[in-house]
C-alpha cells in the first residue's frame, strides 16, 4: 500500500478536536503508513532547510520553520487578506498588494524543497487549502511525478471574484497540475467549471508548461462532515451536563438561541444580531422568553479587517442590550472564547435554534455538530444560511438568507414556534444527512479516488476510449 502524505499549514497539536478534521485525518494516518507535513509554527530568520520530524501519540509530523517577512507575506498577506476576502466574494475587504504573491510563491517553493527529499515514488500526497495552491507546481517542477490531491475548504469564487486576484491565471495553472481538485459543494464545482471552459480556450496554445489544461485533473464535490455520533455521545458526557446545568439555571426556562463562530467577517455576526433584533421589536411575546448567546473566539486579529469585525460586533451587542435589557433581564450573551467539544456539544443540545448564518460559507461544521447534539425526543431546529456548502446537503433546517434580517427574524419566530412533531421530523432528516456526510467517509472517498489504483483505472478507461474512437 502506498503510503500518504498530508500537507497543511499548520500540523495538527498534541490536543484536537473530537470529530473533527484532524481525527479523520489521523485516522487516514493510521490505515497507512505516512506524515503530515507543514509549518511548526515557528519564526526564524535561518530556516533550516530540512524538515524536522517528531511523534505526537503516533501520529508523525514533519515541519519548517518559516522567516517572519514570509510568513507574514504568505499567511496574513497573500492568503488571509487577499484569497480569503475574494474566495468569500469580500472584495471590499480585501486589500490588494500584489507584493504579497512573491512571499507566498516562496513559502510554498520552500515547502515544495523540504518535503522533494521525503518523497518515496508512489506516495499519494493530499494537500489542503487555499495557503498551498501552487504546491503541486513547486513539487512537479522540482521533478514529483506522485498522485497530488488538493482539497479546497472555503467556497471557489465567481469569475469576477478571481479576476480581482492577482495572479489569477498562475493559481489556476497551479490546480491544473493536480491530478485531483475536492471541493466542498456542487456550486464550487459550477463556478471551477465555468471559469476553467472559459480560461482554457486562449490559454491552450503556447508553451504546454505553461498552460491551463484541466485534461489531466479531475474536479468534484467531496462535501465534509463532523462525527456526529460522536457529538450524540458527546452532548450527554459529563461535562457536556455540567454545562447544561450552569446554563439551565441562568435560563431559568427561557430557550436558547444559539451562535458558535469563529470571530470572522464571512459567517455573518452583526446581520445575525440584528435580526435578532428585529425579532425582539416586531414580537414582545419573545421578551423574557428567550435568549441568544453568541459564542465567537477571536481569530487572525492581527488583521485590520477582523479587529473591525470585532468592533462591529461589540457595538452590535451594546445596541441589543441597550434597547431591551431590563435590571433582571438581558437579551444576549456574547462570550469571546473557545471551549473544549464536549462544553460544545452540551451547548448545541441545549440550544432550541442553532442560528448558523455565515454570508459565505466552505460547508460549515457548526451545523452538523449542532445536529448530531440534539436531543432526539426534543430537538432543537436549525436556522441554516443559504450560502453555505451545508445548505446541499441540510435541506430540512429553515434557510435564510443572511443579508436579509427580516427573513432571518422570521425565521427566527418559525424556529421558535415550532411544534415538537415538526422539529422531531425535521432532525431526524438532518441527522441522517449528517451521518451519511461524515468526517470518516468524507477522507476515504476522496483517498479512494486519488489513489494508484484509480489512477490505473482512469488510464485504462483513456485507452478504451481512444481504442473506440481511432
Ligand atoms: P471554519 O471557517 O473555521 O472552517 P467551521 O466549519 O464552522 O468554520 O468550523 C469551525 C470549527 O471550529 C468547528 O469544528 C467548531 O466546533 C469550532 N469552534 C467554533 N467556535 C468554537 C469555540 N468557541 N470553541 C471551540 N471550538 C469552536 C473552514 C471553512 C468551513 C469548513 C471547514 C472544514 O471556512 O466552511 O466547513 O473549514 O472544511
Amino acid at each position: 500500500m502506498s503510503r500518504l502524505i498530508v500537507v497543511s499549514n499548520r500540523t495538527p497539536g498534541k490536543t484536537v478536536a473530537a470529530g473533527g478534521l484532524a481525527v479523520a485525518l489521523r485516522k487516514a494516518l493510521s490505515r497507512q503508513e505516512g506524515f503530515w507535513f507543514g509549518w511548526s509554527g515557528k519564526l526564524t530568520e535561518n530556516p533550516n532547510a530540512e524538515a524536522r520530524f517528531e511523534d505526537i501519540d503516533g501520529l508523525s509530523l514533519a515541519t519548517i520553520d518559516l522567516t517572519r517577512d514570509d510568513h507574514h507575506a504568505y499567511y496574513a498577506g497573500f492568503s488571509n487578506s487577499i484569497l480569503w476576502p475574494s474566495f468569500h466574494l469580500r472584495l471590499d475587504l480585501a486589500t490588494i498588494d500584489s507584493t504579497w504573491y512573491e512571499g507566498y510563491r516562496r513559502v510554498n517553493q520552500q515547502f515544495a524543497r523540504a518535503l522533494l527529499p521525503l518523497l518515496e515514488p508512489d506516495d499519494v500526497i493530499w494537500v489542503h487549502d487555499y495557503h498551498l495552491i501552487p504546491l503541486a507546481s513547486e513539487l512537479r517542477l522540482m521533478g514529483a511525478r506522485n498522485r497530488i490531491g488538493f482539497y479546497l475548504h472555503i467556497p471557489f469564487p465567481t469569475a469576477d471574484a478571481l479576476y480581482a486576484i492577482p495572479h489569477h491565471l498562475d493559481l489556476m495553472r497551479d490546480l491544473s497540475r493536480y491530478d485531483l481538485v475536492g471541493m466542498q459543494a456542487k456550486r464550487d464545482v459550477a463556478a471551477f467549471t465555468e471559469f476553467a471552459e472559459h480560461q482554457s480556450p486562449s490559454s491552450l496554445s503556447g508553451d504546454p508548461l505553461r498552460s491551463v489544461d484541466f485534461s489531466r485533473t479531475e474536479v468534484a464535490a467531496f462535501p465534509i462532515g463532523s462525527d456526529p455520533d460522536a457529538f450524540a455521545r458527546m452532548a450527554v458526557s459529563s461535562a457536556a451536563n455540567k454545562m447544561i446545568k450552569r446554563m439551565e439555571r441562568v435560563l431559568n426556562g427561557q430557550k436558547l438561541i444559539l451562535g458558535v463562530d469563529r470571530l470572522d467577517y464571512s459567517k455573518g455576526l452583526p446581520q445575525r444580531v440584528e435580526a435578532y433584533e428585529k425579532l425582539l421589536a416586531n414580537d414582545a411575546r419573545f421578551r423574557r422568553q428567550v435568549h441568544m448567546l453568541q459564542v465567537a473566539p477571536p481569530s487572525r486579529d492581527t488583521i485590520k479587517e477582523y479587529q473591525e469585525t470585532s468592533d462591529t460586533l461589540d457595538a452590535m451587542c451594546g445596541r441589543v442590550m441597550g434597547r431591551f435589557a431590563e435590571p433582571d433581564w438581558s437579551p444576549l450573551t456574547y462570550v469571546k472564547r473557545a471551549y473544549g467539544q464536549p462544553s460544545l456539544a452540551g451547548l448545541y443540545r441545549l440550544g432550541r435554534v442553532g442560528l448558523v448564518t455565515p454570508l459565505r460559507d466552505g460547508m460549515n461544521l457548526v451545523a452538523h455538530e449542532y445536529v448530531g447534539s440534539q436531543d432526539p425526543n426534543d430537538p432543537g431546529v436549525l436556522v441554516l444560511s443559504r450560502f453555505a456548502g451545508a445548505a446541499e446537503i441540510f435541506e430540512d433546517a429553515i434557510l435564510v438568507n443572511p443579508f436579509d434580517t427580516d427573513e432571518t427574524a422570521e425565521a427566527l419566530r418559525m424556529a421558535l414556534d415550532m411544534p415538537l412533531d415538526e422539529r422531531k421530523h425535521r432532525w431526524q432528516t438532518l441527522m441522517a444527512s449528517a451521518q451519511k456526510h461524515n468526517v470518516d467517509d468524507w477522507s476515504r472517498s476522496f483517498l479512494e479516488r486519488l489513489s494508484p489504483a484509480e489512477q490505473q483505472r482512469t488510464s485504462t478507461r483513456d485507452i478504451l476510449y481512444l481504442a473506440s474512437v481511432a
